[in-house]
């Protein structure tokens, strides 16, 4: 029980209707949290990993109906369907409270409900937002544990008053036919059913965090984006930010915990990680762009993460981290895909079956050991590379925004916006190849503007219309970069290095934010001249830097026909500078 009246009511009405045997709520304390580990190991929902190799580590299964968001049974519930736009699934709320009642109703006999007390952004921030999430889960609790702030102090900011968005989470059968994902902007309220997959439970992530945050940032005119945050600073110890808009699965852990090579000796730097998914941002008193991260962890794609993609990270998931649908090794370690060191004799894959590698499966493809949107959730005090900024009230300034996606053709590996509008609309346009995380043909192409397409809380169009608008209030706009890593040879083999050498992409953006280099005009942005590049070390013929470059007007005049099939989509709501600056860029590349 607390002060806060509303609050205790509405525990009590959810517990009313779900019926949990029991009501216990979360302190944030290291003796609660052990506790819950000890009673999920004995229930089988958690399994000890080696305690001497992986100290404070655990592991989880989820269902195997059950290991991504389901975009499609994730809905926005307004009043008005006009208020999501074509985008987004809407449901009226009426309806989704009905729909969602009836799979909540007692689905928790049995069971416990954990009451989260949680902050995203620091307690007490005028930054932050409280939520409290009730939840039949102890791996949600455990992963908010680390994802969010939690606690005693959270209650305390609460006072007797204080609003905070309701989230309830129930596992219910995990059923996906009885999954919904429900977001009601209007209330304040999350209503998430039938999964326990951390992208569609952890309510303070994808749910608080981006879809109704967006719609209260646009009622309070500030920003809330799917982005990463990171500090570069120099030799001479000056810090710059810059944020990063990437689809899943493009990249953003790795960028935003980068260790720069050794052969990069020009100039060195050194990075401070402040957030690798989501960005707050807000014009601040100086009239210039301010970011906070929200979150405290990391909930990151395993696959793929080794000593030269991600060190950083590697270090950082070395204790107290929750391994998801990874291989368990028989000395009670973990494995996953493309990571160091030798791949295991066998082990228990991620579906709870003997491993062994090279086994095919019934259509004759390999069976393999962690799922390709396996994960680690670790506390992000833990990466090397923290900045010491994470805990201010006010964030960091931003000085660039960056854009990307996954493009094998057409995009440069760099470009510069033209200013801040142009910038607007390269992000509505932003698109990016499916990867095997992301259900769908591979390697079609999928507009997601923003990096925003599954998490924008409510119509596309009105939420370009206040990028647009924010950008007229900033006394300097961060500058708006486009990149991509991704650019293929005819042979499809990547032409960029990528990884920590992406710091001499950054370098650039640096010495174009400070004034100084020029840069090449072309008709899609300013590319740089080649000289401007440290190259240093990379041994990246002539022929690979040009086309890491080039510009093919054809592609881009083929580009243009499908960014207006996808913004005829967006219909009467999107804004008449997105369809100027899209007239602008066919008539350059006549
Ligand atoms: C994530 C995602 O988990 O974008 O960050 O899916
Ligand atoms: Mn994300």
């Amino acid at each position: 029980m607390t002060k806060h009246n509303k609050l205790d009511r509405w525990v009590k009405d959810m517990a009313g209707l779900c019926k949990p045997d029991s009501i216990i709520w979360i302190d944030g304390s290291e003796k609660q949290k052990k506790n819950l580990e000890k009673e999920a190991f004995s229930t089988g929902e958690l399994i000890q990993l080696d305690q001497k190799k992986l100290p404070g580590c655990v592991y989880h299964r989820t269902a195997i109906n059950d290991v991504a968001r389901t975009e499609n049974l994730t809905f926005i519930c307004t009043k008005r369907k006009s208020d999501v736009g074509p985008i987004n699934n809407w449901m009226s709320p009426p309806k989704a409270y009905k729909k969602a009642s009836d799979i909540f109703r007692g689905s928790m006999k049995g069971r416990k409900m954990y009451v989260i007390p949680f902050s995203m952004g620091p307690v007490g921030s005028p930054f932050s937002k409280i939520g409290v999430e009730l939840t039949d889960s102890i791996y949600v609790v455990l992963n908010m544990l680390i994802m969010t702030h939690v606690g005693r102090d959270v209650l305390d900011a609460l006072g007797c008053d204080g609003e905070f968005t309701r989230c309830l989470h129930g596992k219910a059968q995990i059923d996906i036919n009885k999954r919904l994902i429900l977001h009601f902007p209007e209330d304040n309220t999350i209503w998430s059913v039938g999964s326990g997959y951390g992208g569609n439970v952890l309510l303070g992530k994808k749910c608080l965090s981006l879809r109704i945050a967006s719609h209260i940032a646009r009622k309070e005119g500030w920003m809330a984006e799917h982005m990463l945050i990171m500090g570069l600073e120099d030799a001479n110890g000056h810090i710059q930010y810059i944020t990063g808009a990437f689809p899943s699965a493009c990249g953003k852990t790795n960028l935003a915990m980068l260790v720069p090579p050794k052969s990069f000796k020009k100039k060195t730097y050194r990075v401070w990680t402040v957030g690798d998914d989501i960005a707050w941002m807000r014009i601040d008193s100086d009239g210039c762009l301010w970011a906070i991260n929200p979150e405290t962890g990391f909930f990151g794609v395993t696959p793929g993460t080794n000593s030269l993609s991600n060190p950083n990270a590697l270090k950082t998931i070395e204790k107290n981290t929750i391994f998801t649908n990874v291989l368990l090794k028989p000395d009670r370690t973990v494995w996953w895909e493309d990571s160091d060191g030798p791949v295991p004799k066998k082990g228990i894959d991620w579906k709870g079956y003997p491993w062994k590698p090279g086994r095919l499966d019934k259509d004759g493809k390999v069976i393999k050991g962690a799922h390709p949107n396996s994960r680690f959730t670790a506390p992000i005090s833990q990466c090397p590379s923290v900045s010491f900024r994470l805990e201010h009230h006010h964030g960091v300034p931003v000085s660039a925004i960056m854009l990307g996606g996954r493009r094998a053709h057409l995009a440069p590996l760099v470009y510069e916006s033209f200013n801040w509008q142009h910038g607007v609309y390269v992000g509505a346009t932003m698109a990016s190849e499916r990867t095997s995380a992301q259900f769908g043909k591979l390697g079609e192409v999928r507009f997601d503007p923003m990096a925003m397409l599954p998490f924008c809380g409510y119509n596309m169009g009105d939420y370009l219309k206040h990028w647009l608008k924010l950008g007229k209030k900033m006394v300097k706009p961060p500058r708006i970069f486009y990149v991509n890593w991704f650019r293929v040879d005819k042979q499809g083999k990547f032409l960029w290095p990528g990884f920590g050498e992406n710091i001499r992409i950054l370098d650039w953006i640096l010495k174009r934010c400070n004034n100084e280099v020029g840069a090449i005009k072309t008709p899609i942005g300013y590319i740089p001249k080649i000289e401007d590049i440290n190259m240093s070390g990379l041994n990246l013929s002539k022929d690979i830097q040009r086309q890491l470059f080039s510009i093919n007007k054809k592609e881009w005049r083929e580009e243009l026909e499908r960014q207006y099939k996808f913004l005829t989509k967006l219909k009467n709501s999107l804004p008449k500078e997105i369809w100027q600056e899209y007239g602008a860029l066919n008539k350059r590349l006549k």
